[in-house]
């Protein structure tokens, strides 16, 4: 298996190595591209240095290419790494909402893998954490209608989001007057509910992702989804506040247990000992932590939780890695 990363450089291509090490990936070759500013560069994997490249516009010479170097170079490149004879897993938005192209969580809809056309969509980070906990309580309560708000680190906007959020943190505690150049306002000491281009009906492409891509992944549209996505101070872990109701009974006891027998879930919840999900905990980690499950006050058959992820892991490089290993397996 010759393997490609395609933005390996990047915030989410970086954690890409990490995991194909750390899970010990079969693979035999493994290739790494960036943009031309990087040339020169090397990255450190099993030991060994190796050179990144300048992305070439035609085929590379691969079985598995793993991208995660924005929407337009994925949009104008993947087919043609397909056509070349790679399996394409691409992190980016360009090709999600493609009906030909499986959208994958593997813990939801891993059969979907197998109907790929050369291409296989890795979700928008929120969209993936979120369904790693909706998915499970869907499946035995039925879920109507969610409502979540999101608190989204620093890290969903790449390396570039990370550094400025510890640069003007830096400036500020010093008495500098912040800069804002990658967000929409400074981030240190703020939450910012603006992620993404706001569409016609008022809520951002980031909110709507998470409506088009749990409806897609599930293969369920009848789920109402209302979200607010949130941009705070943190470093790469996501946290969302979910209130589910479910058309079935559902009570916070069984939901634990639903949610204790999920692969991907760790249940953190037991308040009294000050012990629920924090980006703290759950950064570097491959599980994402649910807890704060109770009834809830609002809705009958209704539940309230607090989930938290690890963005450029299960919200990107270690879904995208599960997604090639899945398949690897086969069907
Ligand atoms: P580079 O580091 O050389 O700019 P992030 O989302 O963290 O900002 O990372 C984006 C990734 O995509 C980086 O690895 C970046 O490389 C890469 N990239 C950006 N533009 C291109 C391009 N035109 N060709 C190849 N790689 C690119
Ligand atoms: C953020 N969720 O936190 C975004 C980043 O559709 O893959 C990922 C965007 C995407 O800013």
């Amino acid at each position: 298996m010759r393997v490609a990363v395609v933005g390996a450089t990047g915030a989410v291509g970086q954690e890409m190595l990490k995991v194909l090490e750390a899970r010990n990936f079969p693979l035999s070759e493994l290739r790494l591209y960036a943009s031309p500013r990087s040339a020169g560069k090397t990255m450190a994997f099993r030991g060994e240095a190796i050179p990144v490249e300048p992305l070439p516009e035609g085929p590379l010479p691969v079985d598995l290419v793993l991208a995660s170097a924005g929407g337009s170079l994925s949009k104008a490149l993947a087919p043609v790494w397909a056509q070349g004879g790679a399996l394409v897993i691409d992190n980016s938005s360009a090709w999600r909402y493609e009906p030909h192209v499986p959208l994958v969580v593997p813990e939801v809809n891993r059969e979907r893998i197998f109907q790929h056309q050369g291409i296989i969509a890795n979700p928008n980070c929120t969209t993936a954490i979120l369904a790693m906990a909706l998915w499970p309580l869907h499946r035995a309560f039925r879920a109507k209608r969610v409502i979540v708000a999101t608190y989204q680190a620093a890290s969903g906007a790449g390396a570039k989001g990370m550094e400025e959020l510890l640069r003007e943190t830096h400036r500020q505690l010093h008495g500098e007057t912040p800069v804002a150049e990658v967000f929409a306002h400074p981030l240190p000491f703020n939450v910012i509910p603006h992620i993404d281009a706001f569409q016609e009906n008022g809520y951002t492409r980031e909110e709507m992702k998470v409506v088009w891509e749990t409806h897609k992944i599930f293969g369920d549209s009848s789920i109402r989804i209302s979200a607010t996505a949130v941009r705070v101070p943190t470093l790469r872990a996501h946290a969302e506040a979910v209130s589910v109701e479910f058309e079935r009974p559902v009570s916070p006891e069984a939901a634990r247990e639903v949610l204790a027998q999920a692969p991907g879930v760790e249940v953190v919840d037991e308040p009294q000992a000050k012990r629920y999900p924090m980006p703290l905990t759950a950064s570097g980690k491959w599980n994402v932590e649910v807890g704060r499950i109770r009834q809830s006050l609002a809705f009958d058959n209704g539940l309230d939780f607090f989930v938290v992820g690890d963005q450029l892991l299960k919200g990107a490089a270690l879904n995208a890695v599960q997604i090639a290993e899945e398949w690897l397996k086969g069907p």
